[in-house]
């Protein structure tokens, strides 16, 4: 046996020590065999830089691992995330394995796989510990000395690793000069540890725990030439040496505060699943979802659970989720797991702070307020403009972009980024990052802008997200210009500065070309009508007025939410992974419950693999968030000024209720409702702005204190 970190750690836990309730089945992923395939069916874990997709094989644990900023490319480049490697631990056995189960309970953030060999229980356990920064993965028995076998890492970039009796360390460069290295600790109770040339062997161990730690030298500052200037060598092994002088239990106890404390805030009941079907693996429940179409409300609120576990796995305090979250296998990924900025980085945020995880936003407006000092001089290299800036359709963490420039694509991340303040009026926020960012792209449009037929002023040619000729007018800039002038306009009135400005972009928005009701009654996707009533593409560019813009609602602009439906009736009600999702959020958005339900539906039929991984294909997270997404508008939205309580409730779900769904102005809204009727709401006011509830045409209206609670019938009446 080791001494040292060692010694310190020889508390050794027994098998179900930490005692946990019944997990309910809208919390749970488990399966009855170990995963194949890292795509479909391996298991995420996160900490939002730190990740691992787990396999969970009783005679060989693989666990491939990432951190966020493992990047190539420059400014230049855009370049591509990248996989930071993969370690295995053989355990040969050589009886047969009985009473396998693997799972993943998002309620805790932990994985688990447990099996039973030769009279001997087995259990692993692993999480990602944002408090620690460190990924854990421990292998226990409920007999001593049961663990024998080998540990192995395989490098992304075939770095080797060196070897010692309790640590494997990777260090490497890659080709634009970042600096990374991965370290595994290994912590033995009972038995030995020997460092051979291929890895660490370990015997007749009692309980096995590895520490995953990882870094690079990537800091997301333009003028330090994105570099922190130090090998990340001595931040990681510092955790990792940290980490290691607690327990096991120590550690799991800090993960679970920290990461509860996020996924608890939200709590969704639609109704309960027949418990025979609830009981089954997650695979066979969507195997059953899909082909009988059997009913399991569960498996719907996991789905949106799940988003949010995958959101705090993927976004805390460094970069966003990219098109992957923050898991990636591949040094050649598909689009490059990266930044989309023509609707997948947009509609990854949309949900964030209306499901009550406003800490997990703050990774997007970092990561563009770091680019685009880059941005602005590419776009003045590109097109000579003296102001602003755009981005590409993909975009890097060094402020590289490639593919289309869409000039509407800046205004369209500017929205999540004043919807945040929106959400959470935090005025420190808006003075320093949202405020600056909006008010330079008026400076943009201000200048791009000309004037059209009538007078009216229009974008410059471009064309409609990857559909359709170039042309000037597109609706998608109409619209986003529109929503970014609006949203300037309200933020410089919170901030109580630029008034001179702000009327010179009020008076322009009053100039902008508007929505346009085309020849068979569609709202136009260009200024001239050519929409095809027979084109379904994917993008819906032109109903971003209606989600997640708010200058179309039925309730204020019927006519054009008339228009927004007999196009949404053409593109139809399928479509691949993201643009089924928007399409929940359409309809919520348009009150028609039931048709957001229906895609909801065959969204869960068809686009998610038995890891509950969008599909695209290939993978990517965007759907997995904009589901989430479209089952909060569905629920709760409050973009038009007050709170609208199930503006779209679907027969599918009569009974129910939500905690801790949050609307804008700072509110925070739990409710339940039966035979499709609003029961009772509870409203929150966390920064004291006056409140304003709409239920089925009727409206209450309240002065608000910070703190204050309010509690309504169905009816809107006072408790
Ligand atoms: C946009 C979409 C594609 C894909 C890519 C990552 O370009 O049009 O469908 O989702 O992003």
């Amino acid at each position: 046996m080791l001494c040292g970190i060692t010694a310190m750690l020889l508390t050794p836990l027994a098998i179900g020590q930490v005692a946990q309730p019944a997990t309910p089945a809208s919390q749970v992923l488990w399966y009855d065999n170990p995963a194949q395939n890292w795509e479909a069916e391996a298991l995420p874990i996160g900490n939002g830089r730190l990740g691992a997709m787990i396999f969970g094989a009783a005679d060989k644990e693989t666990i491939q691992i990432n951190e966020d900023s493992l990047w190539l490319g420059n400014e230049k480049d855009t370049g591509m995330y990248q996989n930071l490697g993969e370690f295995e631990v053989a355990l040969p056995r050589a009886k047969p394995v009985t009473n396998y189960r693997r799972e993943l309970d998002i309620s805790r953030a932990v994985h688990t796989v447990t099996y039973t060999s030769d009279g001997v229980t087995f259990r692993r356990e692993a999480f990602a510990s944002f408090p620690d920064q460190v990924m854990v993965f421990r292998f226990t028995a409920d007999k001593p000395g049961s663990h024998s076998g080998t540990l192995t890492f395989k490098d992304g970039h075939d770095a080797k690793p060196v070897i010692a009796p309790n640590r494997l360390t990777a260090t490497g460069i890659l080709q634009n000069g970042l600096q990374y290295e991965s370290q595994i600790l290994v912590i033995n109770d009972g038995g030995t540890l020997a460092a051979t040339p291929a890895g660490i062997t370990f015997q007749n161990v009692t309980s096995l725990t590895l520490m995953a730690g990882a870094g690079t030298d990537y800091l997301n500052q333009r003028d330090k030439g994105w570099r922190t200037g130090e090998a990340p060598h001595r931040k990681v092994t510092e955790q990792l040496d940290r980490a290691a002088k607690r327990t096991y239990a120590a550690l799991l106890a800090e993960h679970l505060k920290d990461y509860q404390e996020l996924f608890n805030r939200v709590r969704l009941d639609t109704g309960k699943t027949d418990a025979a079907i609830a009981a089954l693996p997650t695979s066979k429940r969507l195997d059953n979802y899909k082909q009988a179409n059997v009913k399991d409300l569960e498996l719907e609120v996991l789905l949106y659970q799940h988003a949010r576990y995958l959101m705090i796995s993927s976004s805390r305090d460094r970069l966003p989720a990219n098109l992957q979250g923050l898991w990636n296998n591949n040094n050649n990924p598909p689009w490059r797991s990266d930044y989309h900025t023509d609707v997948n980085v947009q509609m990854n945020y949309w949900f964030v702070d209306q499901a009550n995880l406003s800490e997990c936003f703050r990774p997007l407006a970092e990561w563009l307020y770091s680019v685009i000092p880059v941005r602005r001089d590419d776009t003045k290299r590109e097109f000579g403009t003296k102001r602003g800036w755009m981005t590409r359709s993909e975009n890097g963490v060094f402020g590289g972009a490639s593919y289309i420039w869409v000039p509407g694509d800046a205004a369209w991340v500017a929205q999540n980024i004043w919807d945040h303040y929106a959400f959470t009026l935090d005025k420190e926020y808006l003075r320093t990052r949202a405020y600056p960012i909006i008010k330079e792209l008026c400076e943009f449009w201000e200048d791009s802008l000309k004037e059209g037929p009538g007078g009216k002023l229009i974008s410059p040619e471009s064309v409609s997200p990857e559909h359709g000729p170039k042309a000037q007018g597109n609706s998608y800039e109409q619209q986003l210009v529109y929503d970014l002038f609006t949203n300037y306009i309200e933020a410089s009135q919170a901030l109580n500065v630029d008034a001179e400005y702000r009327k010179k972009i009020m008076a322009l928005r009053d100039r902008l070309l508007g929505p346009q009701i085309g020849k068979w009654g569609q709202l136009q996707e260009w200024m001239a009508d050519l929409d095809d009533p027979k084109e379904d593409h994917r993008h819906l560019s032109h109903l971003i007025a209606v989600h997640p813009g708010r200058q179309i609602s039925p309730l204020t602009t019927p006519k054009f939410a008339e228009a927004a439906k007999v196009s949404m009736n053409a593109r139809g009600d399928g479509a691949n992974g993201w643009s089924r999702a928007w399409k929940i959020s359409i309809w919520a958005r348009l009150h028609d419950g039931n048709r957001s339900y229906k895609i909801l539906n065959g969204m869960v039929r068809g686009q998610f693999t038995q890891n509950l991984f969008d599909q695209c294909p290939p993978f990517q997270i965007d759907g997995n968030f904009g589901y989430a997404a479209g089952v909060c508008e569905m629920l709760v939205q409050s973009h038009m000024g007050f709170i609208h309580l199930l503006p779209a409730l679907p027969d599918a779900w009569p009974t129910g209720s939500v905690k801790g769904l949050r609307a804008r102005g700072g509110f925070e809204v739990d409710m339940a409702w039966a035979d499709c009727k609003l029961t009772s709401v509870t409203v929150r006011s966390l920064t004291g702005k006056a409140c304003q509830v709409r239920y089925g045409g009727k409206t209450a209206e309240q002065t608000m204190k910070p703190g204050t609670v309010i509690r309504l019938r169905g009816d809107l009446s006072r408790y």
